[in-house]
Parts: structure tokens; sequence; C-alpha cells
């Protein structure tokens, strides 16, 4: 997936090529062009600021394209044309829009059990997936192992991640970012903000790993590669694992070392348990990764742990839906961990289930639950 500045098409290039960014040298780019352009052969001398062709295309007359334009010149040092140019060739993706909305969450709560972690669960704890699953930790089980010794997140909830995110790089999205990015920037008012960062953030990525910013692909969200990273957390987090020099969230190397470092600043404690079933029902307290509670509140609502809690006093009480009736579980630090990949208890525990699914599969034990 990485494209080695192969930029623009040649119509294009006849402007942009002079000032193709580079990141070891800003100072260059930084440079205010005073001068006119050269007259072409039986052409005019035009001014700069006559010579740059407007934005065109989905994003022409979108005012906040234009002021993004002007902070990404300012702020990065840009070349406006060349911006102007790789907007131009932006779509504005009306299936973007339509899917972010449908992403709201659902505020209907059922009046009893009806399998809802059942039917999520058996969308990723299948056995096809457990054998790939299977294939991905062998294929780069020193890249895990040297993962867990580095920021002390074990295998199975890397395994899980990439699992869950993209079946293990089969299913790492085919929006174009610049496209998602975009539409969401500039058609998109209620995240306008945190997208166009994004957007700021994936030109930085792409201008620095030498990508091409019209190449590259992903979630309609913008999520990219094995981990599905948005360009934030690939800014914050992702890391070079296999020593090539490169940042590449669609090599795995990369990408296990970066999920485990994202797992080491959000929270991860090497060595602890994830989760511990309960043994008794509370269907009056409050549940989900969000909720706080003493062992001793528990205790006192008729729930027993099943195994040591690990000397945590405070967990939160996690419910899952098994269709005839509800299994609790006291939820760790390391299951709150695992929710700031994705904000759900449902997520979090396909992720951790998924792993250990795996982790036994390798063991040699096939059987499933
Ligand atoms: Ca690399």
């Amino acid at each position: 997936m990485r494209y080695l500045v192969a930029f623009l098409p040649s119509v294009l290039l006849l402007a942009a090529c002079s000032s193709e960014p580079k990141s070891a040298q800003p100072s260059a780019m930084l440079t205010p062009q005073t001068k006119p352009v050269p007259a072409p052969p039986g052409g005019f001398l035009l001014e700069l600021e006559h010579a740059i062709r407007p934005l065109w295309g989905d994003f022409a007359d979108n005012a906040a394209a234009n002021a993004f334009i002007d902070k990404m010149v300012q702020k990065h040092g840009f070349d406006r044309q060349q911006l102007h140019d790789i907007l131009a060739q932006a779509k504005r993706l009306d299936y973007v829009l339509r899917l972010m909305d449908q992403q709201a969450p659902s505020v209907t709560v059922p009046s009893g059990p009806n399998g809802a972690w059942i039917r999520y669960r058996n969308k990723f704890v299948t056995p096809d997936n457990v054998q790939n699953g299977v294939a991905f930790w062998n294929q780069y089980q020193d890249a895990l192992q040297r993962a867990w010794q580095t920021y002390g997140v074990p295998p199975e909830i890397i395994v899980g991640i990439i699992g869950v995110e993209t079946r293990w790089g089969r299913v790492m999205g085919k929006t174009r970012i610049l496209d998602a990015l975009a539409t969401l920037s500039f058609n998109y008012p209620r995240r306008a903000q945190y997208f166009s960062g994004e957007l700021e953030t994936f030109l930085l990525m792409a201008r620095n790993e030498k990508d091409d910013p019209l190449e590259l692909k992903g979630s309609f969200a913008g999520a990219m590669g094995y981990g599905q990273f948005m360009p934030s957390s690939y800014q914050q987090f992702a890391v070079d694992f296999n020593g090539d020099g490169h940042i590449n969230l669609w090599d795995p190397e990369d990408a296990i070392g970066s999920v485990a470092h994202y797992f080491s600043e959000h929270g991860w404690k090497r060595g602890e348990a994830v989760a511990i079933p309960a043994t008794g029902q509370a269907p009056e307290l409050a549940n989900g990764f969000k909720t706080r509670y003493s062992s001793s509140q528990l205790a006192a609502a008729g729930l027993r742990p099943q195994s040591a809690l690990g000397g945590h006093e405070e967990v939160s009480l996690l419910r899952l839906d098994m269709g005839t009736s509800y299994q609790y579980w006291y939820g760790l630090p390391n299951f709150y961990a695992i929710t700031r990949y994705n904000h759900s208890t449902h997520y979090a525990m396909a992720v951790w289930q998924l792993g250990e699914a795996v982790s036994k599969a390798r063991q040699g034990d096939f059987l499933i639950n």
C-alpha cells in the first residue's frame, strides 16, 4: 500500500512539481514566493496570485474547504496549488454521510434477554475466523512476542483487535481516505471540527511517509490499515516496528507494534486479567464498562467472582445477554483498556474472546467456546 511519490497525473504536475513538499526541508516550503511566475513563450507574465488555479471539484465553493487550505498553507507550509490540485480530486461521498448518521447509538432498551451478545459474538468467533487468526499468529509470532516484551500487551489481545477490526488484513476498507475525511470535514458540520483535524493529520502523514494521499484507502470514517488507526492515532501511537524507517499502518508488523503501543498508553496492565465471570444475578444494578462498584457492593447484591480479582477493589459490572438469561462479569482495568479502542462492552468482550479462542486453537484445542 505504499506509494513512493507517484504524485499526480502529468497534466496536474505542470504547476505542482516544483513545490513537492519534503519534510526534511521545511524552511524551503515556508519561504514565501513573491516573484512573478516566468512567462511561458508567447504567454503573459502573471503575478503569483493570478497564476494559482482556484480549487475546483466537489468542494470548489465550500468555505470550510478553502479555510482549511489557508490553514494548511500557513500552519504547515503546504503548497497552495498542490492542495488545490489534490482536494479538487477529492469526492464528496453521500454514503459516508449516511453511514456516519447511522453510527448514532441506539437508545432502545430491550425488556428482557434476546441473545444480543450471542449474535455479536458469532460475527467474530467462528471456526474459520479462529483458524485465520491462528495462521496470522503463527506467521507473526516473533513480532507478537516482541510487542509483548516491549509493551506488556499479550499476543491474544493484539490478535483479537486486528481480527475484529479487519480479519487480519482481509477487510481494511475500500474508501479513499481523502474522500472520506474531506466529506466529513467539509459537509458534516456535527463532527467537522474533529474530522478536519483528522484530515490535517492525514495530509501530514502522507507527506512525511511519502504516500500519495489520493491512493490510501480505508474505512468510510477514515480508519486505516490492519488496526484501523485514525490519523490522530497514527500520529500519537503508531510505531515503526519492523525497523524499515517508515511507520506503515498497512504493514502487519508495524500494526502489531502500534496496537500494543496504543494499549500501553491507554492503561493496559501487564500480566493482569481482563474480566472475571460472576456467579449470581444482579438485575437491579446498572451495568456496562463505565460502571464502578466495589467488590463488597457487588457481594451485597448477590454476586461472587468465580476467581480472584487480582487485588482490584473497584470493578465494572458487565452483563452479557445470552438469549434466555444474563451472564454477569467483573470488569477489570484491562477490560476498560480494550474499550479505549472502541467504546463498547460487546466490542471489548469480542476482542478478548476471539483472541482467547485463537490462543486455545493454537495449542490444539479446536473447540470453540
Ligand atoms: Ca515500518
